[in-house]
């Protein structure tokens, strides 16, 4: 097949923008790009390369493995070279690989694959004579790498003596140099103290530890390290597999993923993609997706090499977590007490496996920090339940003429003043219940589910409601009745019943209850029962001052501050007994001590992936026993239980001495604590 021009002139394109990539990623630590968008480009080149064999040339970056050594350090030749691995996006991808293996190896049976995480790190080789990590490198471009050894000894988790005595004599071991997301954290709430630049993500502060000329630099960063192959190997130890390999490795004392599976066919791998795709956001650091090994190594053998991967070996990544889109406008919502919160409207984009068109940018302060402008094309992020955001511009995209944002001097909603004290990050509407927006949210709130619960009272009636002027308070919501309802349109006479019955049912609640429905700034449910325990009746807890509030343990002084001065207001008394007046009521509020139960006094803290059961049904189990589960580790902490992959609170309690369980002496504890 001819190469036509517009064809080479694409392929030109993709190579020199991927190579700009490379460039800033591997060599200056500043991706430009997400990597979804980076898979993609370079899927389209290797496609190209494909249909058109003659246009490949040994500089494109398909035929490199990425990155070139920095100058400062010395180089290292790998002499057996650092691979890459080929990707799979789809199902289809991963049983194609299947297919093809199945093929070459003529095997007609489910072939034997080992499954594991793909760390989302720093690819490093490790060098092991008689025993002593003699040399660390980095992949480089997979032939020749830096050397990194001062550097690779300052962590933890790689031993510079491998255990027992039965090691060759010379041993390269691969793996994966990550940040846990805890040390990545705490690292970057260091440099946010400091008014340091914060690091992008953990696979860049991990690169960019790497890097540093000084050891006592790295030294002081979270780095750990996961092994998942090898390279040069003096003895003929025989391998039978890479499972072997592994378990090998771990004798040796070098960390070895703990969610690493055999599976046989693809089936198999497919399911353990979706089990660890689950688990993604338990993990204490990121992976990008499964690496899926033919297990023989015979077979790894026969199947052999394709340009610089393995053919035994595919990535089976994640759908992304991160895109790029452009911002079409940026609006103001106006929350419950008043808070506006900028959102930005997207062009919609597919992330980490559904549409989103809205992020929130949280504040306008943060809107300015990050110079968030209409017009900017941005890296969106969303991982687990997060509510999507923008993580950053690329400013190298920004069309002409953008302004910053302003903050609106008037709500839009209401049009009342806007204020923002210097000190503080949040913009308020100064609009109080005469704000449609915070009436319409206060109306929810009070109906809501954990509030007094009234059934059908969402969004869309509590805005016709206001709208209507049906609704003006809290108050009219009980002032309602059928005639007044079917006004609204499309209210039926079976919805309108349905409502009548919820707001009638609600008028029996419970004192907690109550207290949270009033929508008190940081007043959630807990504080609400706190408040409830305390005082006993509504009645005390209104007459309480901001001295007497702050003596109740867990309540402090800023909530204090809320809670007194909600009470002082006199709008707000008197709407609490038009509510009263109109047969909103609850039982007296007596306290029964809760019985003794098995664990009651005892403090538990959970850390780390648990295999028999959720954190929450952890969390529940020992909450049923009597036992408190708080979120951080103290000197008041009775026992810890860990999990798989526990990270910074495991650490804490060895220091401090804690009792350590693992799941399964915790669940024999449990047994015995439970016939107690
Ligand atoms: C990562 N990144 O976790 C490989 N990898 O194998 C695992 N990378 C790999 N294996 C051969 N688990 C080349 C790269």
């Amino acid at each position: 097949m001819t190469l036509p021009d517009s064809v080479l002139k694409r392929i030109e394109t993709l190579r020199q923008t991927i190579d700009a990539w490379n460039d800033q990623y591997y060599a200056l630590d500043t991706p430009s790009v997400p990597d979804a968008e980076y898979d993609r480009r370079m899927k389209e080149l290797q496609a190209l390369e494909y249909q058109y064999p003659e246009s490949i040339q040994p500089s494109s970056p398909t035929q490199r493995i990425g990155g070139f050594p920095l100058k400062a350090f010395n180089q290292v030749s790998h002499k057996i070279p650092m691979l890459s691995l080929g990707n799979a996006f789809e199902i289809d991808d991963v049983i194609a690989f299947d297919q093809r293996i199945r093929q070459r190896l003529h095997h007609t049976t489910e072939v034997e694959y080992v499954g594991e995480p793909k760390i989302d790190g720093i690819a490093v080789s490790l060098r092991y004579q008689q025993g002593k990590l003699i040399q660390g490198a980095t992949r480089g471009d997979g032939t020749t790498g830096e050397d990194i050894t001062q550097n690779l000894c300052t962590i933890h988790s790689i031993p510079l003596q491998l255990r027992g005595e039965n090691y060759p004599e010379l041993l390269e071991v691969r793996g994966e140099v990550y940040m846990p997301l805890t040390g990545f954290s705490q690292y970057n709430h260091n440099l946010e103290k400091a008014g340091a630049k914060l690091l992008v993500n953990p696979r860049n502060a991990a690169s960019g530890s790497l890097r540093q000329l000084d050891p006592q630099i790295t030294a002081q960063r979270p780095l750990a390290f996961f092994a998942y192959g090898i390279g040069q190997i003096s003895s003929n130890t025989t391998l039978r597999s890479h499972s072997d390999l592994l378990a090998i490795l771990k004798s040796y004392g070098l960390p070895i993923n703990p969610h690493t599976q055999i599976c046989i066919g693809a089936a198999a791998c497919l399911q353990w993609h979706k089990q660890l795709a689950q688990m993604r956001d338990q993990l204490n650091y990121e992976i990008d997706g499964v690496v899926y090994k033919v297990n023989s190594t015979e077979q790894q053998k026969i199947l052999g090499f394709i340009s610089k991967a393995p053919r035994w070996a595919i990535a089976h990544k994640f759908p992304a977590r991160e895109e790029l889109t452009q911002i079409e406008a940026i609006e103001f919502q106006v929350g419950r007490t008043g808070t506006l919160t900028p959102i930005a409207r997207l062009k919609p984009v597919f992330v980490g496996g559904v549409t989103i068109s809205n992020a929130t940018l949280h504040h306008i302060e943060e809107v300015w920090r990050k110079d968030i402008r209409v017009g900017d094309t941005v890296i969106v992020r969303r991982a687990g339940d997060v509510i999507p955001y923008v993580a950053s511009v690329i400013i190298d995209r920004r069309p002409a003429h953008t302004t910053p944002v302003a903050l609106p001097k008037h709500c839009p909603i209401c049009h009342f003043a806007v204020v923002k004290a210097e000190s503080e990050v949040i913009a308020r509407c100064t609009g109080g219940l005469f704000c449609h927006a915070q009436l319409k949210e206060t109306i929810k709130h009070f109906a809501s589910k954990h509030a007094l619960d009234i059934h059908g009272l969402g969004d869309k009636w509590a805005e016709q409601l206001i709208e209507s002027k049906l609704v003006t308070d809290i108050a009219g919501i009980y002032l309602l009745n059928k005639e007044k309802l079917l006004t609204l349109a499309r209210m039926g006479e079976k919805s309108a019943n349905h409502l009548l019955t919820a707001i009638e049912n609600s008028k029996t609640t419970t004192l907690p209850r109550f207290i949270y429905a009033l929508g008190i700034r940081e007043v959630g449910e807990i504080t609400a029962s706190i408040l409830a325990k305390h005082f006993g009746c509504l009645e005390n807890l209104m007459s309480a001052d901001q001295e007497t509030l702050q003596t109740i343990s867990d309540i402090g002084p800023i909530v204090a501050v809320h809670i007194a001065s909600f009470f002082q207001q006199p709008h707000h008394r008197e709407l609490i007994e038009q509510l009263q007046t109109l047969g909103v009521h609850w039982p007296a509020y007596t306290v029964t001590p809760p019985e003794q139960l098995p664990l009651t006094g005892k403090t538990f803290v959970l850390t780390g992936t648990f295999s028999q059961m959720t954190r929450d049904e952890a969390k529940q189990r020992l909450q049923s026993l009597g036992a408190k589960v708080a979120g951080s580790v103290s000197a008041k902490t009775n026992y810890v239980v860990a999990g798989t992959d526990a990270g910074s609170k495991l650490e804490k309690a060895k220091t401090l001495g804690i009792p350590i369980l693992s799941e399964t002496d915790w669940l024999a504890f449990l047994e015995d604590n439970h016939s107690a």
